[in-house]
């Protein structure tokens, strides 16, 4: 995988953002933009177990789709106490995904605000995201294509990400938002995937206080160095064809993904997971057809 260093700004103004990463559809980490948001000091394990400690919140692990899951259905829950507990004492591929805070947790409102980017921020949708040291969130991109401003806090997190423009190279898998659940991005097996040789992308470790902007649409890979707490704000897509992606997504391409799963069970991921594969191995033998004769 080429992958590129993403760049570290301070103090970014709107203009300057717009100009170098919104329009060009660029990453960009941006230090110090929490800095005057009360969550730069209290957002911690602790104060999240002091705030939500006897709410119970749904897990996930990295454990394959398999049919008779329901699109995004968690695989445990526990109180949040019990939760941020196992974090802090062992590693745990336990982690919680799209939490929404304004319905969990109304009060965590007071400790951010929405930055002043030029962007048009969705209110209603901060989404929190936990995880323990070495788990993952596998390669995806999100259903509705948006510009994702990603901040970290007490932890330290490993992001890769990849662009649209990748997903011929990447064993996407066919009516869904993943890439081929086998893949470990952190260490790739270039003898059982050798596409991603070829793949270009770009990578970072946030560190607490930093946001990741995540252009539309963007495939992003998250591995927590450390256990950690994410919030993600969102943008529409601007991008009339992301646009147009988004719609299809949510209005039916998940409807017509579970109806398969139920008729068609297990078989209907296989399938799909081979697709993946087939898919890539074919591309692949176009633009490099020494790699197969
Ligand atoms: O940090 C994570 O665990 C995943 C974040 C994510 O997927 C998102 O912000 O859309
Ligand atoms: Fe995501």
């Amino acid at each position: 995988m080429n992958l590129q260093e993403i760049p570290r700004r301070k103090a970014l103004t709107p203009e300057a953002f717009h100009r170098d990463y919104f329009k060009p559809q660029k990453p960009v980490v941006i230090e110090g933009i929490t800095k005057n948001w009360p969550a730069y000091s209290k957002w911690n394990l602790d104060y999240m177990k002091q705030v939500a400690g006897d709410k119970e919140v749904p897990l996930y692990d990295d454990r394959p789709v398999q049919h008779e899951d329901g699109f995004n259905e968690p695989h445990a829950r526990m109180k949040m106490a019990a939760y941020i507990d196992l974090l802090k004492s062992e590693p745990t591929r336990y982690r919680i995904f799209l939490w929404n805070v304004l319905k969990e947790i109304p009060e965590l409102q007071k400790d951010f605000s929405y930055p002043s980017l030029g962007v048009k921020l969705m209110k209603g949708l901060p989404m929190l995201f936990f995880g323990g040291e070495d788990s993952f969130t596998f390669m995806h991109y999100d259903i509705d294509l948006a510009n994702i401003f990603h901040f970290h806090f007490d932890g330290t997190k490993d992001c890769t990400l990849f662009p649209q423009t990748e997903n011929k190279l990447l064993y996407k898998v066919p009516h869904s938002l993943i890439t081929h659940e086998s893949i470990n991005f952190s260490n790739p097996d270039y003898e059982e995937w050798p596409a991603l040789k070829h793949v270009k992308g770009f990578k970072t470790r946030l560190n607490h206080g930093d946001a990741l902007y995540i252009p539309e649409g963007y495939w992003h890979y998250m591995k927590y160095v450390t256990p950690g707490i994410s919030m993600s704000l969102r943008g529409i897509a601007r991008n009339p064809k992301n646009l147009c992606r988004a719609v299809y997504n949510v209005a039916v391409m998940r409807y017509y993904d579970n109806l398969m799963r139920k008729i068609k069970g297990q078989a209907w991921i296989d399938w799909k997971n081979q697709k993946a594969i087939h898919n890539t191995e074919k591309y692949l033998s176009e633009i490099n057809p020494e790699v197969f004769f």
